[in-house]
């Protein structure tokens, strides 16, 4: 039986998440490996491209989050068969990744120069990221961003919106997504009311 250990950081966000939700979707037994920041940093000159997620498979490790979504997608039936699907699909991982790349920029900052990036963010990249996928999500039908169904872009988008509308980032208006992408806001409720989204949790209590 194929192994598969999952190395992520402790907390139920970030890019881990989805995969996590994806491999108890697909009824894969998993070993959960959540780190400190602390214990991260120990090891961070060992992993692969110094980052996480990292998913080792059988001894080896593999990494690159929308990669992982997509090999776990598709053992879970959570990834479009069809090759347009699967195009918006990918299109959603990427541009969450472009998200992830422009909030990560400001998550080490202090102080004003916080409060200023955040700013600059809300009202610039994080405006646009946001509009732009609620209308892909309208695109999409308005209740998934593909396939008509759940797939990882789903799990994904859940994930990073229940995030920015948490309060967790702080100068990040908690209604931002509201605001600008009603229909992003609702999906996030629909996805986390999911059957199997609801199991993943469920299974974590
Ligand atoms: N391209 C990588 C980016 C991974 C990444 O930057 N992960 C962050 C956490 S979400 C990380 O490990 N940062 C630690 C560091 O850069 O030191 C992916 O898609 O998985």
């Amino acid at each position: 039986m194929t192994s598969y250990k999952l190395t992520y950081f402790n907390f139920d966000g970030g890019r881990g998440e989805p995969i996590r939700i994806a491999l108890h979707a697909a009824g894969i037994e998993f070993d959960d490996e959540r780190l400190s920041f602390e214990q991260f940093s120990e090891m961070r000159q060992g992993a692969p491209f110094n980052a996480l997620p990292v998913l080792n498979i059988d001894g080896a490790d593999v990494t690159q989050t929308n990669s992982l979504l997509r090999y776990v997608g598709k053992m879970a039936g959570l990834y479009p068969t069809d090759d347009l699907q699967a195009l918006y699909c990918d299109e959603v991982m990427s541009t969450f990744e472009d998200v992830n790349h422009h909030v990560g920029r400001t998550l080490f900052l202090q102080g004003d120069e916080l409060r200023l990036a955040r700013e600059q963010l809300v009202d610039g990249w994080l405006t646009t990221f946001v509009k732009g996928l609620d209308k892909l999500l309208v695109r999409g039908g308005g209740k998934y961003f593909a396939d008509n169904q759940l797939t990882v872009a789903d799990l994904k988008a859940f994930v990073q919106v229940r995030s920015l509308r948490s309060g967790i980032l702080d100068h990040v208006p908690t209604d931002l997504v509201d605001r600008l992408a009603p229909a992003l806001a609702k999906h996030q409720g629909r996805i986390e009311a999911d059957a199997r989204v609801v199991a993943y949790y469920a299974s974590r209590s």
